[in-house]
């Protein structure tokens, strides 16, 4: 059934230092994986995740020592044909935990599945709405008036005309004074969002969101800790402003209960987060069913991970609140032999079968960690 699994890092300078609460990241580590089949269809996947361990559970080096111990044994030596579903739950039934390393895995396996069929990735995922996703972009440099013109920049290129601020690293009115003179300076067209990356209490939160709600911005993320689900249900009545959950969603069952105590307005779907398109589709259901909003989200993955994201993202119902799929334009450096196509403020989910795109393995071999 498949001949090779293989897990490969690449480590790749970001245009600028991108500052977060939880790190200030000057790199960024793609990690991709590529299954052949015995028959030589050849899928992509991708497990990025941001700052080593800073954000998330999995780090770069532990998905590749997961992938290469658990995950690829148990592919190769699967000898009956199994479709996608059986084959997850194959893995499910071996491997605990590890969304990451599980979301990569599935991704390769519907690339391979869609080429198969001729078809692309969204097709498996019921069929896509749209082929066009709006993509916000993160003003993360740490300065100001350098985050001004930044933004300025990208609406006079038609790249992007919504922005997030990513703060939570400065003592709270510090943050709070950059991003209402950045709102000022963007004026009322402009939608400005924070991502507060889970760094204020709820006290903090309070006293922020209020100056925040005042001053015209769109949208909170994540403003507290992942285990305060009530502190974020709390704020969530709170505020006229909507609030949204990213880091506190970790798939299908955590998105049930925070929908089921209304807590938060917005679901910042991360196909990574949830373990996989499938589960990222499920999150997505879930908050439809409970009048939650739909925002979607990245972990700064290269292009594999982001246009994987843009296939599940483009078969949502409603996307209220857009993407922000821009994680390849944050890289000095292309993988692809042709880039994905950003144009209009919107990203293009290609239309060709499996994912839509051809990684450049020269070029992937010049890069690689070895
Ligand atoms: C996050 O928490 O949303 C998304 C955009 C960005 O700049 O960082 C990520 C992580
Ligand atoms: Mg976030």
């Amino acid at each position: 059934m498949y001949k090779s699994v293989e897990t490969i890092l690449v480590d790749i300078p970001t245009i600028r230092p991108h500052k977060l609460s939880v790190t200030t990241m000057q790199t960024q580590t793609l990690v991709l994986i590529k299954i052949i089949t015995e028959d030589g269809i050849v899928g992509w996947g991708e497990a990025t995740t941001i700052g080593g361990l800073n954000y998330g559970e999995e780090s770069p080096e532990s998905v590749k020592a997961n992938i290469d111990t658990y995950f690829k044994p148990l592919l190769l030596s699967i000898k009956a044909p199994l479709n996608v579903a059986q084959t997850l739950k194959l893995i499910r039934k071996s491997i605990n935990g590890n969304r990451f390393a599980k979301c990569a895995i599935q991704t390769a396996l519907l690339e391979i599945q869609a080429k198969r069929l001729n078809v692309p990735v969204s097709e498996l995922l019921g069929g896509r709405i749209r082929d066009r996703l709006p993509v916000l972009w993160t003003l993360a440099s740490g300065d100001t008036d350098k985050d001004i013109a930044e933004a300025k920049k990208m609406i006079e290129l038609k790249r992007h005309n919504t922005f997030k601020l990513k703060i939570g690293s400065n003592p709270l009115q510090h943050d709070v004074d950059h991003v209402i003179a950045i709102k000022k300076a963007l004026g009322p067209e402009i939608s400005v969002r924070v991502d507060v990356n889970r760094a204020w209490s709820e006290l903090e939160c309070v006293k922020g969101i209020q100056q925040l709600q005042d001053g015209g911005i769109d949208l909170i993320e994540q403003p507290c800790a992942i285990e305060n689900t009530d502190a974020l249900a709390r704020l969530t009545a709170r505020f006229d402003v909507d609030i949204m959950a990213d880091e506190v969603l970790t798939g299908p069952d955590s998105a049930y209960r925070i929908a089921k105590k209304s807590g938060a307005d917005v679901f910042a779907v991360k196909v990574e987060q949830s373990g996989g398109l499938i589960e990222a589709c499920e999150v997505a259901k879930i908050a439809r069913l409970a009048g939650i909003s739909l925002y979607g989200g990245t972990m700064l993955e290269g292009p594999v991970g982001s246009i994987a994201s843009a296939h599940a993202f483009s078969t949502f119902e409603t996307l209220e609140f857009g993407t922000e799929l821009f994680g390849p334009l944050l890289l000095t450096q292309s993988i692809l032999k042709t880039p994905l196509q950003y144009e209009n403020f919107e990203l293009v989910v290609p239309n060709t079968p499996g994912l839509g795109i051809e990684v450049d393995e020269d070029k992937l071999e010049q890069l690689r960690r070895h």
